[in-house]
């Protein structure tokens, strides 16, 4: 089957490519040549989720998911949260986000943070349907790890000594938010397999 996920994201693109069955076809948007910036104007990850599917939907109309993602720790009052990718500036790169990170939890005891994954997949019908995936875990007192991106290198999951970004693609896989919300989409296909409107 061809589907789209919309999401210019290469690291997201790689966690999910290794989910799929090898008789999915994925395609991102460097695929489709969509290469302007979806503006992520939503409220929640929910809504930003939405905003990049329909997006991509209204062009090709064919079955598209968007993720959207955000770190959301306690004693930030949930910050950076659904302004994760913009927390240290418009263009900040992942280690201006982390370093901004570092100085903002500073001398706070509690590090418990969570990351959350909310997929948005719109089939062939132009219907929609949301999915929820989220993994607790603390935030380190320093950068750990050069393996997956973003927030990884700070985030150690509940239950590991490693940091995201020590673990193998396939372990952080087996546990994160993003995989329990794609495998939530995945058993939704595997439900209505058969039907035509994947
Ligand atoms: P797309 O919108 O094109 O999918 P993006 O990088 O802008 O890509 P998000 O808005 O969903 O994606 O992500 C916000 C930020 O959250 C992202 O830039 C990373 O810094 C961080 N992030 C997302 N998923 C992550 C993960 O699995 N591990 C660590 N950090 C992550």
């Amino acid at each position: 089957m061809k589907i789209v996920f919309a999401t210019s994201n290469n690291h997201k693109a790689s966690e999910i490519r290794k989910m799929i069955p090898q008789n999915w076809e994925l395609l991102t948007l460097v695929d489709l040549g969509i290469t302007e910036d979806i503006p992520e104007t939503g409220a929640t990850l929910q809504e930003n989720a939405e905003i990049k599917a329909n997006y991509v939907f209204q062009k090709c109309h064919i079955p598209v998911f968007a993720d959207d993602t955000g770190l959301i720790v306690d004693a930030l009052d949930g910050r950076p949260g659904v302004f994760s990718a913009r927390y240290a500036g418009e263009y900040a790169t992942y280690l201006e986000n982390c370093q901004l990170l570092l100085h903002e939890m500073q001398g706070i005891a509690n590090r418990a943070a969570r990351f959350e994954t909310s997929i948005c997949y719109i089939d062939a019908q132009g219907y929609k349907r949301f999915f929820l995936g989220e993994v607790k875990g603390n935030i380190l007192n320093e950068i750990t790890g050069t393996n997956g991106f973003g927030y990884d290198p700070l985030f150690q999951p509940e239950g590991f000594l490693a940091t995201f970004a020590e673990m193998p693609a396939e372990q952080k896989n087996a546990i994160s938010h993003r995989a329990k919300a794609f495998l939530q989409l995945y058993s939704h296909f595997n439900n209505i397999s058969g039907n035509a409107n994947i």
